[in-house]
């Protein structure tokens, strides 16, 4: 005899900034992803924070900034639903503006770290703090004198390999796979999905665009997540009968 748990799905979500441009949050590509002349992800390195740590700290403080005022969507409220009604499901998530720890998500693998956490460079002083703007920029380590630093990935550093383990776990055993406002581009969470379509599983995709994935996807849901996941929800929700 089958358990309820066991009819149903096993989920994993990949989210990117696609998932709170909705709330106002800025996303890193295309039109409106420019911070002042720079790109975006010329300043998400190590070379430009070596390079001019109080350029990066403003950048990071602009967005610090514009985050504090956004507020979660339909899209993140939709997923705080899914981890409360289905056994197994995994959120992962690219961003750092903690939304969905706002919205409700109890559970989520930060794959890029937290834009809230700073950290040293030279010591193990760690602190989150929700403070903006922060002054003096770029602000230094009380224990040691030495810079700190947003604790987030930036290109060409390492992933917590605990963290990405936990979520390519998760996307292998899914029966189903959301990716949800991401470019797709960015490796190795770009990886994810695709580790449940080659275990057999399906790939639901919600973005206002084409990616990569959308050839490989079994369905685009095209427009913004914020209006597209509440109905497919909605739907999936009564074909599940929960
Ligand atoms: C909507 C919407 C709406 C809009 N609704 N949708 C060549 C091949 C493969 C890999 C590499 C390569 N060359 C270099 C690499 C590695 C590199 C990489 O992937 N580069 C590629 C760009 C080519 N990766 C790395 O360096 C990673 N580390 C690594 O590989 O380490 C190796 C290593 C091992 C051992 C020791 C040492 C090293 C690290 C990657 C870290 C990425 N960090 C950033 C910054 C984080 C901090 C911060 O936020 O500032 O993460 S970069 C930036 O991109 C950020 C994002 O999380 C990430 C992904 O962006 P995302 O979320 O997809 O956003 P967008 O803007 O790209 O897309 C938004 C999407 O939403 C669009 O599609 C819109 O259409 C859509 N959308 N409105 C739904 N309403
Ligand atoms: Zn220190």
């Amino acid at each position: 005899m089958s358990t309820p748990d066991e009819r149903l799905p096993r989920v994993a979500v990949l989210t990117g900034a696609g998932i709170s441009a909705g709330s106002g949050v800025p996303t890193f590509r295309g039109a409106g992803g420019l911070w002042r002349q720079y790109d975006p992800q010329e300043l998400a390195t190590p070379q430009a924070f070596a390079r001019d740590p109080k350029l990066v700290w403003e950048f990071y403080d602009w967005r610090r900034q514009r985050i504090a005022t956004c507020k979660p969507n339909p899209a993140h409220q939709v997923l705080v639903e899914m981890e409360c009604l289905l056994p197994d499901f995994t959120l992962v998530t690219q961003n750092v503006d903690g939304l969905h720890a706002t919205a409700g998500s109890r559970r989520v693998l930060l794959l890029h770290g937290d834009i809230w956490t700073l950290r040293c460079t030279a010591c193990s002083f760690r602190e989150t703090n929700r403070q903006t703007p922060l002054n003096p920029l770029p602000p230094r380590c009380p224990a040691c004198g030495h810079l700190l630093r947003p604790d987030v990935v930036w290109f060409g550093e390492a992933l917590d390999p605990a963290v990405f383990d936990a979520a390519r776990r998760a996307f292998r055993r899914a029966d189903l796979a959301l990716v949800i406002g991401t470019s797709a581009l960015v490796y190795p969470a770009a990886e994810l999905p695709y580790l449940t379509k080659q275990a057999g599983g399906t790939i639901l995709e919600f973005n206002t665009e084409c990616t990569p994935l959308s050839a490989v996807a079994d369905r685009l849901f095209l427009g913004p997540g914020e209006e597209t996941l509440p109905p497919w929800w909605a739907d999936f929700r009564r074909h599940l009968a929960l």
